[in-house]
């Protein structure tokens, strides 16, 4: 069984999530996300809309995912690639080259990004238009 692992945020889950997700399930038979907890988030300087475990359960419902694990800090990636006998390791190409560390343990790529969307720009857009009812 060939084994996927990606991470990610994945707040408000968009297109793009999407698309990195189905891309990465369909490279082999078993997908995992780890998904970067809140207080790993601020590390990462970024704040969630939506806390970890509803980012969680979202993941868990989606038909491309088979698990999700906790993403808690920057360095787990190479335990988690031996832990869970990774074969593939995938992210979005804005992270391209970042993690190419783990090139001695398993294939690593980076898929083209979704152009047009992202949690910010979601996040932005309710701040504009959104009127208190
Ligand atoms: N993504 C994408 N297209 C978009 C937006 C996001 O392909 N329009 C991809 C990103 O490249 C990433 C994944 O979707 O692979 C999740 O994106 P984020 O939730 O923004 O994750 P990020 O903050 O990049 O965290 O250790 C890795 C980090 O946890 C990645």
């Amino acid at each position: 069984m060939k084994k996927v692992i990606t991470y990610g945020t994945y707040d408000l889950f968009h297109y793009g999530h999407y698309r990195l997700l189905k891309r990465a399930r369909e490279l082999g038979d078993y997908l995992i996300v780890g998904v970067s907890t809140d207080e790993f988030n601020n590390i990462k300087g970024k704040e969630s809309i939506q806390p970890f475990e509803y980012r969680k359960k979202i993941l868990e419902a989606f038909e491309y995912v088979d698990e999700v694990i906790p993403e808690n800090e920057w360095e787990q990636k190479e335990e988690d690639v031996e832990k869970y006998d990774i074969d593939i390791f995938v992210m979005g190409d804005d992270w391209r080259g970042e993690f190419d560390f783990l090139k001695d343990k398993c294939d690593v790529l980076y898929l083209p990004r979704t152009d047009g969307i992202s949690t910010t720009e979601v996040k932005n857009h309710i701040a504009k238009t959104w009127k208190v009812q």
